[in-house]
């Protein structure tokens, strides 16, 4: 049997899905590594399931489901098996009015996620950003505001059950500092607990992390999370990961991440890559910059392979068509491994290849 066929083998076994057999057959393209063979194209989530990790997932937006040619990618388990709502679960969406909660978004990415068997992310509780204006907007007292996070955070988490959830969205500035945020100023650093404590209540099964950027190597940043962990852990709050959003520049990819969540999981966590891209500055990019590309995409997700509490690796969206860099970025972007026509870019094989690299 040729290799191909035995690692599908395998991998579908592993996934529960249909045997090598029962799959369509594997087309080929020109393989990345070597323009000489064809290769067989791996699935993602396949090759992830094989490297031990529970999934690899992307994040997507209701506005995108319309589109054919994206949604037969993105449904399908060989390459994602996990999925996160990239807007649709946030403030603005679920609670635009006090005590009014709307959930068809979410739902409409949790339906998804249910039908094709991937596992949901919920993102997130409490965040500065995409916050309705009657949060924003109110000169709130402590035990006011208290309620007003304990009241969000239950009813979203106890709505999307059983899942992953992040809790608590970017609380740290990049030199370490707590963010002074809505809820840091009214609060001080009692809405993490707190937020953490009603989404356990909400639901008991459901893992609670804390997700924040720039955290990927060692530094001043990832040093305060290991810090809030370790405190949080201390005085028995409910917390059982952090998340690495992990939005890299090419080339600049941090050289120690593997020690850096080693760091993490030493401290009784298990953590996650939750929102991988790898903007280059300048566009187009050469060929020799998607070249590095390819390698950036390797480093992080091999470095999540050899961390046995690395769970799983997502994109924060899979191509470049719907990629948010360009936006907040401008003259950035091309971050993701698919590019704008959905085809996929040498950054597709570096997560084959990272996942391959697992210890
Ligand atoms: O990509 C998201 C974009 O579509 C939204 O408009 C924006 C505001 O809600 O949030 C973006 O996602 C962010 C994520 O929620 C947290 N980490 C940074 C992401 C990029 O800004």
């Amino acid at each position: 049997m040729p290799s191909w066929a035995l690692f599908y083998l395998l991998a579908g076994a592993i996934l529960q899905v249909p045997s090598a057999s029962a799959l369509p057959p594997p087309h080929t393209v020109p393989n990345a590594r070597d323009v000489n063979e064809n290769a067989v194209v791996v699935g993602l989530n396949v090759a992830a399931r094989a490297a031990d990790k529970l999934y690899f997932g992307t994040a997507t937006d209701n506005s995108e489901l319309n589109d054919t040619q994206y949604f037969a990618l993105l449904d399908d388990i060989r390459l994602f098996g996990q999925l996160t709502p990239r807007k649709g679960m946030k403030w603005l969406e679920t609670e635009p009015e006090r005590g009014v909660f709307t959930f068809a978004q979410g739902d409409q990415i949790a339906e998804l996620a249910r039908r094709s068997g991937k596992v949901l992310r919920g993102h997130n509780c409490v965040w500065y950003n995409s916050l309705p204006t009657w949060v924003t907007n109110t000169t709130w007292t402590a035990p006011e505001l208290t309620e007003v996070v304990q009241e969000h955070c239950f009813n979203i988490v106890k709505h999307w059950q059983g899942q992953i959830w992040d809790v608590i969205n970017e609380p740290f500035n990049d030199d370490g500092t707590w963010r002074e945020t809505l809820w840091y100023n009214t609060l001080n650093t009692t809405y993490i607990p707190l937020a953490l404590h009603a989404a356990r209540q909400a639901d008991p099964h459901a893992k609670l992390y804390i997700n924040e950027y720039n955290i990927t190597g060692t530094g001043a940043k990832a040093t305060s999370m290991k810090k809030l962990v370790r405190d949080l852990k201390r005085a028995g709050v409910p917390l059982d990961g952090v998340g690495v959003q992990a939005h890299e520049i090419v080339g600049e990819v941090p050289s120690d991440i593997q020690r850096n969540l080693e760091e993490f999981v030493a401290l009784g966590v298990e953590v996650a890559i939750t929102e991988l891209d790898v903007r280059f500055f300048t566009l187009p990019p050469t060929e020799a910059g998607l070249e590095q590309q390819r390698k950036d995409y390797e480093t992080i997700v091999g470095a999540c392979a050899a961390v046995e509490k690395c769970v799983g690796v997502t994109v924060w969206d899979f191509t470049d068509k719907y990629s948010w860099i360009p936006g907040t970025f401008p003259g950035s972007g091309d971050a993701c491994p698919w590019d704008e026509n959905l085809k996929e870019k040498p950054a597709y094989y570096g997560i084959v290849d990272g996942f391959e690299r697992r210890q």
